[in-house]
């Protein structure tokens, strides 16, 4: 086999595979969502996204100093910024990036054999050498992107971060609409208003999200007139979200962040439901299970239900 051929092959490895080694760049991308792509598990290191522009960064100077110019990347340059973080731009990243190694491909393909021991325009080494060092860069990097996306993808936060979405579907149900005055009602003499009782959900998701960053805290916030109370509650519950969704490390396992102030959150809901229906207005019955709920939906726009009863 000729050297050309055997390093273009070598770099189609790398990036589509089969490669020896295991998942190949473009397969170890394709299960990374926007979200993984764009969590950064270790503090003050790269997240997946950064990476993989840096690695077509790579791609993009190497086919350009074969092209006989002597390219140095800026900083900016070698680690491109991440702006936009959403499905697309990830989606638009990976097409970029597949755009740079196409071209690279195709401009080692053209190369004469004899090209390979010339010296790369402003530095002291070989062709040979640099198109072995990107590949090599490469895969480096792959191996990167795949441990820090094991990292921050664990199935136990998103099933808590489905709970999260669930409580703020149920939440909002119970909260939506309900009747002027209902802050202040309560069902007996020595029960909790359900102002009172919205106050001390918001207190609960504080609760969760002290407990999530290690540094656990309680307190009470007095009661906020009851549209102020629903934005504290879906306020509180992004944040938490985001702290689960942002790859940062969890300090207390999902399962006591599920046992604890989720359930507690989600039995109060249930109260105010009671609570709604003793002051006369209800919030209708619905098939929970065939509700439309999903990961890191929190806020206050909801999906309509499904199938509603009474
Ligand atoms: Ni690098």
């Amino acid at each position: 086999m000729k050297e050309i051929v055997r390093i273009a092959d070598q770099l189609r490895r790398a990036v589509e595979g089969d490669a020896w080694h295991g998942p190949s760049l473009h397969e170890t991308l394709a299960r990374v969502t926007a979200q993984g792509a764009a969590a950064r598990p270790i503090s003050g290191g790269h997240t997946p996204w950064e990476i993989a522009l840096h690695i077509g960064a790579w791609l993009s100077a190497v086919r350009r100093r074969l092209g006989g110019r002597p390219v140095e990347l800026s900083p900016r340059e070698d680690w491109p910024p991440v702006g936009d973080s959403s499905e697309a731009a990830w989606e638009q990243a990976r097409g970029g990036l597949d755009g740079d190694y196409r071209q690279l491909l195709e401009s080692i393909r053209g190369l004469p054999e004899n090209a390979l021991g010339n010296v790369v325009a402003g530095r002291d080494y070989s062709t040979s050498f640099m198109l072995d060092g990107v590949i090599q860069h490469t895969l480096y990097h792959t191996g990167q992107i795949a441990v820090l996306t094991k990292a921050s993808s664990d199935p136990r936060r998103e099933m808590l971060r489905h709970t999260l979405a669930t409580l703020a579907y149920r939440g909002g149900k119970a909260l939506r609409d309900a009747p002027t005055g209902f802050a202040g009602f309560r069902a007996g003499e020595t029960t909790r208003t359900a102002g009172e009782i919205l106050a001390h959900v918001g207190d609960l998701l504080d609760w969760a999200l002290s407990i999530a960053k290690g540094q656990e805290t309680w307190r009470e916030a007095e009661p906020l007139p009851w549209e102020r109370g629903a934005e504290r509650f879906f306020a509180a519950l992004g944040t938490l979200d985001a702290r689960l969704a942002s790859g940062a490390p969890l300090q207390a396992s999902a399962e006591k962040m599920f046992q604890g102030p989720i359930a507690d959150a989600l039995t109060h809901v249930g109260q105010i439901a009671l609570l709604r229906r003793l002051a006369g207005s209800p919030v209708r019955g619905e098939s929970y299970f065939r509700a439309d709920i999903a990961l890191g939906r929190v806020g206050p726009e909801q999906s309509a239900p499904r199938r509603e009863f009474d």
